[in-house]
């Protein structure tokens, strides 16, 4: 595929409003989608609902004269034009949005736009939690099979990048995709060569009416697709419409055919692909069984595009976890400190306090709360009674978790990030660790999670 360079988006007349494709969103998806117009040529403008949207910046650098419309949507705008890209944090049901939509102008987004363009196999990858581990997991597996891969979509960091810019670099072998629900929505017939919906629980409830339409949105990921790979665990990973392509599986179960799971010998459990073991749960640098159950989906998928066992067994040894995600950040006075920052609904902070607890001889003392983004607690208090002592909650919804937890649950509230250490470490003894796990957005307090994981860590540093 050719690329024109950003350098040459000067040039291009980006200003024309003539029936162009409308960019609704200017964070990093917008900007990517941008570039990827202006370096084809293509007419185009965008629009945010934000006065100075995180992108405005580097699009004003990169394309000095493209058309970008801030403030308030105009639906005149959005019904001007030839289609709508829209950018995952912005839902189809925003007002001026749906009128367009309704009025039937095409919707799209960066995901279905990067799929129509590539040639090569795409390995899709969503469910509620884990996502970003066994995309890294998958990432090192295929990257140790001497594989040219571009790695993006959803996931953060500094190995990743918008789908669209991926485009950008030398011709790859295979794609791997992080996929939210959100950018599934506009999604049609992604034709991966292999997709797993790696489990459901509840998230995103101020943007869905009921855990259905999520699902919904999460089951869009198999369209077109080649394989699948489905959590025997979970049956809300099976795809919701009969596909004639061949079907992976892992789970915590003894593997039967085409499966992953573990086998139980001489008192060790294994990873393993029907009978032959993979490496034993003990080598694993991860802990939780939230991993394990991770892993044996990052060895489905590799094993669907053909890599071998061996050195699927290698990459997973040595892979030692992402940061922001159960994270040991240090020990003081005996306390261990965990940042699970990443666990950012009901379901991954479940994850988190079963993990960990197995695995301490204390207690968890949890740091949660923030954006709680329509969830409901209730589901965190048995794993909270089993391992927990006590919860410290921050944030917008703290008194509201605070409510729906049972009586004798202690629950303290903290300030700030830095109160809500030294409250965890002065009720803590030694052989306890303090958990961040929020399951909550950080919006409220911190621009995101990575830099809520940050507070937490630098806040633990000034305790020593
Ligand atoms: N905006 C409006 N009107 C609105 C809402 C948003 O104009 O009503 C504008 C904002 O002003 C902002 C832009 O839209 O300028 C932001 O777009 P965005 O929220 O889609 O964010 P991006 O920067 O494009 O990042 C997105 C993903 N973010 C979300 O889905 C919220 C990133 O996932 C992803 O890495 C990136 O695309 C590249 O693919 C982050 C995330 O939090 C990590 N994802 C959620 C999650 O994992 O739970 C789904
Ligand atoms: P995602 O990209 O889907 O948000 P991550 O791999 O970043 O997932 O993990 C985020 C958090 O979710 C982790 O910090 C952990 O608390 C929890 N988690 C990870 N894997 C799982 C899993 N398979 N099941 C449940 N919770 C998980």
């Amino acid at each position: 595929m050719t690329t024109k360079t950003i350098e040459t988006v000067h040039s291009i007349d980006v200003a024309s409003n003539d029936a162009s494709s409308v960019i609704v969103g200017l964070g990093v998806t917008g900007l990517s989608c941008a570039k990827y117009f202006a370096a084809r040529g293509q007419n185009f403008k965008v629009v945010d609902s934000r006065e100075t949207p995180p992108a405005l910046d580097e699009l004003k650098r990169l394309m000095p004269d493209v058309d970008c419309e801030l403030g308030p949507f105009s639906v005149e705008t959005l019904l001007a034009a030839k289609e709508l890209v829209v950018s995952p944090g912005v839902s189809l049901q925003t007002e001026a949005l749906a009128i367009a939509i309704d009025a039937g102008i095409p919707v799209t987004g960066d995901i279905d736009i990067f799929s129509k363009q590539v040639s090569v196999p795409i390995m899709a990858v969503t469910g509620s939690n884990g996502k970003s581990t066994v995309v890294a997991m998958l990432a090192d597996i295929l990257l140790g099979a001497g594989k040219k891969i571009g790695v993006g979509g959803n996931l953060d960091g500094p190995n990743s990048m918008p789908a669209l810019d991926l485009l950008q670099e030398e011709k790859k072998d295979i794609y791997v995709l992080e996929l939210s629900s959100f950018q599934l929505e506009t999604t049609e017939n992604l034709g991966a060569e292999v997709a797993v919906i790696l489990n459901l629980s509840e998230d995103h409830m101020d943007r869905y009416d009921s855990i259905e339409q999520y699902h919904r949105a999460k089951q869009r990921i198999f369209q077109g697709c080649r394989q699948v790979v489905v959590n025997r665990d979970d049956s809300n990973s099976i795809p919701s419409t009969e596909l004639d392509v061949p079907v992976w599986d892992f789970g915590f179960g003894r593997p039967g055919v085409n499966g992953l799971g573990l086998l139980e010998e001489d008192d060790d459990q294994y990873l393993a692909y029907q009978l032959e073991k993979i490496v034993s749960a003990n080598e694993l640098k991860i802990f939780g069984q939230h991993n394990i159950s991770n892993v044996l989906a990052a060895a489905a998928l590799a094993m669907a595009v053909g890599i071998d066992l061996k050195l699927i067994g290698s990459a997973i040894r040595n892979f030692s976890g992402l940061p922001h995600r159960c994270q040991w950040v240090a020990n003081v006075s005996g306390v261990e400190f965990y940042n699970d920052s990443k666990g950012t609904n009901v379901g991954a902070t479940m994850a988190a306090v079963e993990g960990l607890g197995q695995r301490i001889s204390g207690h968890i003392l949890l740091i949660a709360g923030g954006v709680g983004k329509g969830a409901n607690f209730k589901s965190l208090v048995p794993v909270i009674n089993k391992w927990g002592k006590e919860v410290i909650l921050i944030g917008r919804d703290a008194v509201e978790m605070a409510s729906t937890f049972d009586a004798d649950i202690q629950t303290y509230f903290a300030n700030d990030m830095q109160d809500a250490v030294t409250v965890a470490l002065a009720h803590a003894v030694a052989g306890d660790a303090v958990l961040l796990s929020p399951a909550c957005a950080s919006f409220d307090m911190f621009e995101n999670f990575q830099h809520r994981g940050q507070s937490f860590i630098q806040s633990v540093e000034r305790l020593q």
